[in-house]
């Protein structure tokens, strides 16, 4: 319930102008193999299990992506890496994602990200990320059982570091540093781990391959269990 309310309130958040102006005239102009297509041009609420113990963090919104269809990762090139590893990890109940309503389930997992708004260039300003950031805090809060916090990139690494600090349960950045496979003990008996982000700029170039992924996701099903 406090989860259903934390993400109607992200929904309507007006908090960034500059972002709200984007998603929304991205959602007007559309892109050509998109033209028929409603955007869904609103911040982006997360999505999954609510007594998920692995909780993913992706940056933000694609603009033709989640901006589109309204749940993360779900429609660009980004979701069509994730999804089917999340799959083979045995964390999504299909490797398809394409719109709400294909019947994707995540499976102890929740996803969100440290941006609910596609921002221009795939940045998001460092004010931007601070006006969301409160809606991480309340979101982990409402995730009890999360036992790995999963990094998606260095921002949204970076962005739960953030979050440790602000609500007191580390002091400092410490030796937490964002790495491809790396795996911190954090307080609450959990773990902060994290991969290379999975656009397509890393994909595409073998920065980011699959067994990569499967690799590390294997090492957060060790982890949830511990
Ligand atoms: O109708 P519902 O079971 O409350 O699911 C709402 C929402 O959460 C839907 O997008 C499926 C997703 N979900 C999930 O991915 N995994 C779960 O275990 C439960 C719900």
């Amino acid at each position: 319930l406090a989860l259903a309310a934390l993400e109607q309130r992200v929904v309507s958040c007006e908090r960034c102008p500059r972002l709200r102006e984007y998603c929304e005239e991205v959602a007007r102009k559309r892109r050509r193999m998109w033209s028929e297509w409603d955007y869904w041009g609103k911040p982006v609420p997360s999505f999954g299990d609510p007594g998920a113990r692995l909780l993913l963090v992706g940056l933000a919104p694609g603009a033709h992506g989640s901006n589109r269809t309204g749940r993360p990762f779900t429609g660009d090139g980004s979701g069509d890496f994730l999804y089917p590893a999340l799959y083979e990890a045995g964390f999504a109940s299909q490797p398809k994602a394409t719109h709400r309503g294909d019947g994707l389930r995540l499976l102890d997992a929740w996803i969100t990200a440290v941006g609910r708004c596609a921002p221009p260039g795939n940045k998001p300003l460092p004010a931007e990320l601070a006006n969301c950031a409160p809606y991480l805090d309340e979101e982990v809060a409402a995730l009890p059982r999360v036992r790995v916090i999963f990094a998606l990139g260095k921002i949204a690494f970076d962005g739960i570091v953030g979050h440790l600090i602000r609500t007191g349960q580390i002091a400092r950045r410490g030796p937490l540093q964002f790495g491809h496979g790396v795996c911190y003990a954090i307080p609450g008996g959990r773990f902060l781990m994290a991969s290379y982000h999975p656009s397509l700029q890393n994909t595409n170039t073998g920065k980011l391959t699959r067994e990569m992924m499967l690799d590390v996701l294997a090492e957060a099903r060790t982890r949830i269990g511990e």
